[in-house]
């Protein structure tokens, strides 16, 4: 799939390389039109920027502007290095292939996904200039991990770039059932791309299984090994004289900063102001996510619309706070999401609320970590409930906040979280009886028994942070010679108990 290209590796390149479709920072434009870099930190750069400064690490990315010619700001520890998208590139690539495409395929078709060549051909050629720029920074014999499904490619485009390296994989949204897969006309050009990585990882178990079975239909590769389910080995697929490793890793959050974050009192005064803003209602429900058509905003909005229409819900008693991150508002499928949404909430307001105070609060913003561990902390109940997700951090983040023990947290059984957070109020998010039921148990459950489900909700979060997850996989990745360069760290809670979903690592494992 890839031309020849010899790259010699730099003379001062890094050891370990992040290669992602956003760089940790982003170009934003100040009304006068000056430009300016705005850092993003996220899960991912806080769980990686401790190895990162350790290896002289650089980040990959895309600046999110189009066309942009701005140096990125630089520090000693960590190197950014953008990858420049024209708005073609940004529409066919990003918008396109990745977003309508990949995106709806890969969470179960919720939204049917569009097959354009354009695109495809967006992609090639954007997913070459990520892998060459990674081949630019990386020193000999560098490990490089590859993020998420804009750049399924880049490890087998890396590879015949730089046989050296050491290269990962992690896929941060479900991996498709088999069939579903099999519509994609590009199929067995994303499963060779991938193939070039050493180790991939999925959330869950399904995934890496699914990926394993469609190696060998699509690629030909015989599995050595078949991943088990949780708890279980990685699997092995052998591709000429090379072992592939299939994993499941289930990402998490940075839950101590959180946890330390809700327990300052300057956060508690605030979920008591959000408290006495709403009108002191019985009871809060709250909602967070990025404006997403798979996250099932509209879900819980019709399961409550229907529970106040029923008379199961006082409206003078509850407020729902819905807090939902503007979100690619280029793409069609979430201009007609967003404009539902607003439909319905507006329809909710307009039939049981009153001047002064509506039943649903809901803003299309981004808010800050402190706002947000305030809206965890006073919210009594949290609403989780994607028709599919990866693996869902909102749920996680609400938990760690509540050391109080306090809150109920209802969780689709469609996000990977569900099968950590079993004590939670599961739902299947498609059935909308079940959800007004368990709306109403959560909005209900005595103290007692809501304190003894998030006491174990806790103590799985607490103890499988995001440098539990890094840790395991780039432990797995480096598993063999390379194996010892990791940094070392003091011991967590989560270190003395066996993970039930991290994979067991084996020393016989051979990598070339
Ligand atoms: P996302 O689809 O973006 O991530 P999620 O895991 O919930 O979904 O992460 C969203 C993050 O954005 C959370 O940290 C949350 O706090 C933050 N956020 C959401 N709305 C916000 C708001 N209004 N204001 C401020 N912050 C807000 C993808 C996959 C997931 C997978 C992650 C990580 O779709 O399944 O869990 O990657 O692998």
């Amino acid at each position: 799939m890839e031309e020849k290209d010899e790259h010699a590796a730099p003379a001062n390149g890094a050891g370990l390389v992040v290669v992602a479709n956003r760089l940790p920072v982003s170009l934003e434009s100040a009304p006068d039109g000056t430009r300016r870099w705005r850092h993003s930190p996220g899960g991912l750069v806080s769980a990686l920027e401790p190895f990162l400064r350790t290896q002289q690490g650089a980040w990959v990315g895309w600046p999110g502007a189009a066309g942009q010619d701005m140096p990125p700001p630089q520090d000693e520890g960590l190197r950014l290095h953008p990858v420049d998208l024209s708005a073609d590139e940004v529409s066919g690539f990003y918008e396109g292939f990745s977003n309508g495409t990949l995106w709806p395929l890969y969470h179960d078709v919720v939204m049917p996904p569009e097959y354009h060549r354009t695109w495809w051909e967006a992609y090639v050629r954007v997913n070459r200039k990520f892998a060459r720029a990674a081949a630019d920074v990386s020193a000999p014999g560098a490990t490089v991990w590859v993020q998420d499904y804009q750049l399924q490619l880049v490890p087998a485009m890396l590879r015949e770039l730089r046989p050296d390296l050491r290269i990962g994989f992690f896929l941060h949204i479900p991996f498709p059932p088999v069939e579903l897969f099999m519509q994609l006309p590009w199929r067995t050009e994303i499963i060779q791309g991938l193939l070039g990585a050493d180790l991939i990882g999925f959330h869950r178990p399904g995934g890496a299984q699914n990926f394993q079975w469609l190696a060998g239909r699509l690629a030909g590769r015989e599995s050595a090994r078949t991943v088990s389910g949780t708890g279980g080995a990685p699997g092995e697929i052998r591709v000429g004289d090379r072992t592939v490793k299939v994993g499941a890793f289930p990402i998490s959050i940075d839950a101590g900063e959180l946890d330390q974050l809700a327990r300052r009192p300057a956060i508690r005064r605030m979920a008591e102001q959000i408290r006495a803003d709403l009108g002191h209602p019985k009871r809060i429900i709250l909602g967070v996510d990025r404006l997403d058509y798979t996250k099932g905003i509209d879900v819980r909005l019709r399961a409550l619309h229907e529970m106040l229409a029923e008379g199961r819900i006082e409206p003078r008693e509850v407020a729902m706070v819905q807090i939902a991150t503007p979100s690619r508002e280029r793409v069609e499928h979430y201009v007609r999401m967003r404009e539902d949404i607003e439909r319905t909430v507006g329809r909710i307001n307009g039939e049981f609320g009153r001047v002064g105070s509506p039943v649903v609060h809901y803003l299309h913003t981004s808010v800050g970590r402190e706002e947000l561990a305030a809206f965890y902390s006073a919210a009594d109940v949290m609403l989780v409930t994607p028709l599919r997700d990866g693996m869902n951090l909102v749920c996680k983040e609400y938990v760690a906040c509540r050391h109080d023990l306090g809150g109920a947290l209802v969780l689709s059984e469609f996000a990977g979280a569900a099968a950590e957070l079993t004590s939670a109020f599961l739902v299947n998010p498609h059935h909308l009886e079940e959800v007004k039921t368990t709306l109403h148990q959560a909005l209900n459950v005595p103290a007692d028994e809501a304190r003894r489900r998030m006491t174990v909700l806790r103590e799985q979060v607490l103890t499988h942070d995001v440098d539990h997850w890094a840790r395991s996989f780039l432990t797995a990745l480096n598993a063999g010679p390379a194996f010892s360069h990791l940094p070392s760290r003091p011991p967590s809670p989560g270190d003395s108990t066996p993970d039930p979903a991290a994979p067991t690592l084996r020393t016989d494992w051979v990598l070339t």
